[in-house]
């Protein structure tokens, strides 16, 4: 039966099984928006900023593993929503994003509201497409969430321009899986690169796993827990790969990195085979590459997209497949191999790392007068039961509930690591929760991030959307603020916060509840009132916190993995 573009667009989204959709509409998406009015297989989600929609179907695609998608207009509505495509292509989201473009013939005039979407967006997506014709419509919609999902995963846009979503034209159904000639991820590891990783781990004297985003997204957690057990290996989780090993097993060693832990960033720096899998030795994490390699240690690489390998640091044996896969062949091959050839004894290994680990380089000076952040997320962690979904900004509040909310399942740590995009949390959270009604969900802030999308306290409010916001405020852009102190002379140039709205007023405004707490004592009697009384309420506590708190550790920038200060005393 014959039909119109936007009609064919919205049942390809209903074809993926797409049931939630972020979006703002304009002139250039009426058609698709008049579509969406007539189909009841998703439901669309009105944000109030086009970032915001990117973000919240970023972390409906992270809390979920579905694929996000959202619909944004031409011009403005394309180059407010940058921000969020960069940040999901940073963090290998799988999204699709539908941009609205002005008709096939005005391309190129400086029509109203133009903009080269593709040429615009095309350094930070995977991969982009404009589509000219209706005919190419469908198949176009197919493969973008063909490459969104598959090989290393990452943000689509289709950009489509208003002819084209009135156009007639007949629509098909899918007829089995995508194929592309052009791009062909390889799953498999190859069994030789395995044998000899293999061979590699059961010599090991002092093997280490460094496991990071790659293994949550090929969503093989169980997988990297069962390697760990069969190696007897201490494993660090970055940033992006945190739950993924639970936190509060024995064999976890904390983050590594720039605010990693001592005993995590000793191990990375003195292991004898460090197994890395679906991470990317990001300068956060290894520090200065030159210290790095200082220490001879073979490695062992496992990741899908071979552009990672070998980038920043030479690997002995990359591996090149899904995590998912790869481990399940590791396993079973270092399962036949020990048979014939015992693993090295790591006796010794663990008597150093318990002694790196007796240094408690998280520990922090409580108080009774003042509220310490980090005592807010251990309080956090108590109330939820260890079991939230934690969304979160940047800044230092990001690393506090990095380092002291101690995830132990993938998926429930939601942040933006590559890119480190303020202003994040709050839609993040209404992503989160589209994806996972009923869920304990809590945003952890400062008052400057949240100032970046606080507007959606009313979408929020729209659609009945309940997440707790943390606000750690310290009356400083904090992150900022740490690093003048220690590398600009305490200089403290335009990083502090003035005339901070009243954020009770400013939630109640919204229609929701606020609450200001200032007394230590008074944390988590608020937390459980904000999860258990206002359990269906979204609830803003303003946590009035320690001004000059730093994170630590630290490794400054430039500096080695172990060249770490521990505390102010290290300055
Ligand atoms: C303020 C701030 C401070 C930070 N400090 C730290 C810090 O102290 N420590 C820290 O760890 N990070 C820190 N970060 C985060 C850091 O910037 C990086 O985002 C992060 O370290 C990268 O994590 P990753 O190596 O796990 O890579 P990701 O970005 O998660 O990349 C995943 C890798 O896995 C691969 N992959 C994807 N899917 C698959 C699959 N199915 N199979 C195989 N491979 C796959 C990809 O190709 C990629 O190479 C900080 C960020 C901010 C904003
Ligand atoms: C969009 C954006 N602009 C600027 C920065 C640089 N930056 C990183 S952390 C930070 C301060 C964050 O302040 P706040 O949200 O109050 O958190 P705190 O560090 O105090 O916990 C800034 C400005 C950024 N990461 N993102």
């Amino acid at each position: 039966m014959e039909t119109i573009g936007a009609d064919i667009l919205v049942r390809c989204l209903a074809e993926e099984g797409v049931e939630h959709v972020f979006g703002y509409p304009g002139g250039a998406v009426l058609y698709i928006y008049d579509a969406i009015f007539k189909q009841d297989k998703f439901q669309h989600i009105l944000v109030r900023h086009e970032q915001a929609a990117v973000h919240a179907a970023d972390a409906y695609s992270r809390a979920s593993q579905k694929v996000g998608v959202c619909i944004v207009t031409s011009g403005p509505g394309v180059t407010n929503a940058v921000t969020g495509i960069a940040t999901a292509y940073m963090d290998s989201i799988p999204m699709v994003i539908i941009s609205g473009q002005v008709p096939t013939a005005a391309i190129g005039e400086d029509a109203f509201q133009e903009c080269d979407t593709v040429g615009i967006t095309r350094p930070c997506v995977k991969h982009n497409f404009l589509v000219r014709d209706v005919k190419d419509l469908a198949d176009t919609l197919r493969k973008a969430f063909y490459i969104a999902r598959t090989g290393r995963p990452g943000p689509v846009l289709v950009d489509v321009p208003k002819d084209v979503s009135l156009q007639p034209c007949k629509y098909v159904p899918a007829k089995g899986e995508i194929s592309m000639r052009s791009y062909a991820p390889v799953n498999k590891g190859h069994q030789g690169q395995i044998k000899k990783a293999v061979q590699m781990l059961l010599a090991a004297e002092r093997p280490m796993i460094y496991s990071g985003g790659g293994v949550i997204l090929s969503d093989a957690s169980d997988e990297l827990r069962r390697v760990a057990e069969l190696l007897g290996a201490p494993c660090t989780n970055t940033l992006m790969g945190l739950g993924a090993m639970p936190a509060t097993n024995r064999q976890f060693v904390g983050m590594p990195g720039m605010h990693g832990t001592y005993e995590a960033n000793m191990a990375m720096q003195h292991c004898d085979v460090l197994l890395a899998v679906g991470a990317r030795f990001d300068d956060r994490v290894i520090g200065n590459p030159r210290h790095f390699a200082q220490n001879a240690r073979k490695i062992i690489h496992i990741d899908i997209d071979p552009s990672s390998i070998s980038k920043r640091v030479r690997v002995d044996v990359p591996i090149v497949g899904n995590v998912k896969d790869v481990l399940i062949e590791l396993i079973a091959q270092y399962n036949a191999a020990r048979a014939e050839a015992k693993p090295a004894s790591q006796e010794k290994w663990w008597q150093q790392i318990e002694a790196w680990r007796g240094k408690e380089c998280l520990k922090y000076a409580p108080s009774d007068e003042v509220i310490k952040p980090q005592f807010v997320v251990e309080k956090l962690w108590e109330v939820t039961g260890g079991d939230a979904f934690v969304t979160s900004d940047v800044g230092q509040h990001q690393m506090w509930a990095a380092q002291y909310y101690k995830f132990d399942k993938p998926r429930r740590w939601i942040n933006s690591g590559g890119l480190g995009t303020m202003g994040v949390g709050l839609p993040y959270a209404m992503g989160v929760q589209m994806a996972n009604p009923g869920s304990e969900i809590a945003v952890i802030t400062g008052e400057a991030s949240i100032q970046m999308n606080i507007q959606e306290l009313s979408t929020c409010q729209q659609y009945h959307l309940t997440p707790k916001i943390i606000c750690l405020n310290n009356r400083f852009l904090g992150m900022v603020r740490q690093w003048q102190q220690i590398d600009y002379g305490s200089r403290y140039s335009e990083s502090y916060m003035d005339s901070l709205p009243d954020f009770v007023k400013v939630a109640e405004a919204y229609g929701h509840v606020g609450l200001r707490i200032e007394r230590p004592a008074d944390v988590e009697p608020a937390l459980r009132e904000a999860f258990k009384k206002h359990k269906d309420r979204l609830v803003f506590l303003d946590f009035i916190t320690d001004r000059t708190e730093n994170v630590w550790p630290m490794v400054k920038a430039g500096r080695g993995l172990t060249e770490m200060l521990l505390g102010s005393e290290d300055l």
